[in-house]
């Protein structure tokens, strides 16, 4: 076994030469790759996140980091803190919408591009502890995750437009700053990630964002993930650790190490088992809190985190609280229903892979054993047309209500639902085979004939 192990390890020194670390679910069948896969297993069983993005920021309304300078003078855009508040946060109540919601881990932005950290840090004076709030809210809020299950992870921009050694001072470098000190940076960024690992962990992921400037390197990113490993070996770390990334796909170009997982922004990601990926998506429209922001519709949601569940993805779904500290009514309005559909479909979502079906108008499927959940979007009254199973279908129901009959023959598998699907909803079908349905090859699905 030993001997087996130093192989796999020889294949992966070979593969990412001077890495040595276990990354990217490498050769199928090496010990690595089950050391990885098991690293990820909680995350990729638990399928759906809340992001949050929050700060000083939220009282002016402005997106978080990109209106600094732009929307908010930069001399302004600094001094917020000196006003911020938010005496109506509860970190418990923050879980127990994310809970009601259905999501498994909460990512909170520590410190985004402005610099500005919700934690007490020994590095600098711009944190929490010196606004009026004084309260440490990552502390509160991973206790609270803790106390509840929910598994903590800390988002954290690479590039700081607010500290001096960071070479640039705002968005494509339009402003410089007059003595930067990049490996003091690095210095700097480390502690902080030190910080949050030692005082708030175990964490879940290390969320990296703002690698895409010219000071960071992948040389920087690769020497990040193996700091980021030895600080707690267990934790998870995304594809923007370093320079893979290719732009809001979140998809990493061969060659480049690119952390554990990709990321798709603001879309969601494409039918790809390996590697992994999570698409982060705005409730709203702007990541932080916007007033009458326009707030996605149920079905929006639902068919989202479906897809993304369909398509072997997460779904890390982002709200941005209030400057009071409160998450908006009507987002967790949105997130309880999102939480009510996840009660009775659930198990069509945790747990499961994506496929054999790939996702389409038509819906989404997953597998979990000898179970495929159909996710369906749009079934015409002449019914659905799914190509062939090379397994039996020995029963199928309806998880989420309604009726449906599965007609399988040799060529297709066809679906009638009575009364035809409600508008807006998702309705899942649970079918049951003969046998395993995680060896079924991955299968498109053709438009449905009007
Ligand atoms: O600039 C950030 C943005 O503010 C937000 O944090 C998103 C979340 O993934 N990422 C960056 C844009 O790629």
């Amino acid at each position: 076994m030993k001997r087996l192990f130093l192989a796999g390890l020889a294949i992966i020194t070979l593969l990412h030469p001077g890495t040595g670390i276990q990354t990217r679910f490498p050769l199928a069948s090496s010990p690595a790759k089950q050391v990885a896969a098991d690293r990820l297993q909680w995350w990729r069983e638990a399928r759906f996140g809340m992001f949050i993005h929050w700060g000083p920021v939220s009282l002016k309304g402005t997106e978080i980091g990109w209106s600094r300078g732009d929307q908010v003078p930069v001399e302004v855009y600094d001094q917020l803190y000196r006003q911020f508040n938010p005496v109506k946060f509860k970190a418990e109540e923050w879980v127990a919408v994310a809970k009601e919601a259905g999501m498994k881990y909460i990512m909170l932005t520590s410190k985004h591009h402005d610099g500005f950290c919700l934690w007490s840090t020994q590095t600098t004076s711009y944190n929490i502890m010196n606004t009026p709030f004084h309260r440490d809210v990552v502390k509160e809020l991973s206790a609270a995750c803790k106390k509840e299950g929910i598994i903590f992870c800390t988002y954290f921009s690479i590039l700081d437009w607010h500290h001096p050694d960071y070479p640039l001072g705002s968005p494509g470098g339009k402003t410089k700053k007059p003595s930067p000190n990049m490996p003091r940076y690095v210095q700097y960024l480390k502690t902080q990630l030190g910080e949050l690992a030692r005082h708030y962990g175990p964490l879940g992921i290390f969320w990296f964002d703002g690698e895409w400037e010219e000071p960071w390197t992948s040389e920087m990113g690769l020497d990040l993930y193996r700091y980021c490993r030895s600080l707690q070996d267990s934790v998870i770390v995304n594809n923007r650790v370093a320079k893979a990334r290719k732009g809001m796909e979140g998809v990493s170009a061969g060659g480049e190490f690119a952390g554990d997982y990709d990321t798709p922004e603001q879309r969601i990601g494409s039918f790809q088992q390996n590697p992994p990926w999570e698409s982060c998506i705005t409730i709203c429209q702007q990541w932080s809190w916007k007033p009458e922001d326009k707030l996605k519709s149920l079905q929006e949601c639902l068919r989202t985190l479906a897809t993304c569940a369909g398509g072997d993805g997460n779904l890390l779904l982002n709200v941005g609280p209030m400057p009071d500290g409160r998450i908006e009514p009507r987002q967790v309005k949105r997130l309880k229903e999102i939480g009510a559909w996840l009660k009775q479909s659930g198990s069509g979502i945790y747990g499961t892979r994506g496929g054999p079906y790939q996702p389409g108008a038509w819906g989404a499927s997953t597998w979990k054993e000898n179970k495929i959940y159909l996710h369906l979007f749009e079934v015409l009254p002449s019914g659905l047309e799914l190509p062939s199973l090379p397994r039996r279908i020995l029963s199928s129901k309806s998880i989420s209500g309604g009726n449906a009959k599965v007609l399988q023959t040799p060529t297709s598998v066809q679906v009638h639902l009575d009364p035809v699907l409600k508008s807006g909803s998702v309705t899942v079908l649970e079918l049951t085979l003969d046998g395993e349905a995680g060896t079924i090859p991955p299968v498109s699905v053709a438009g449905q004939k009007k």
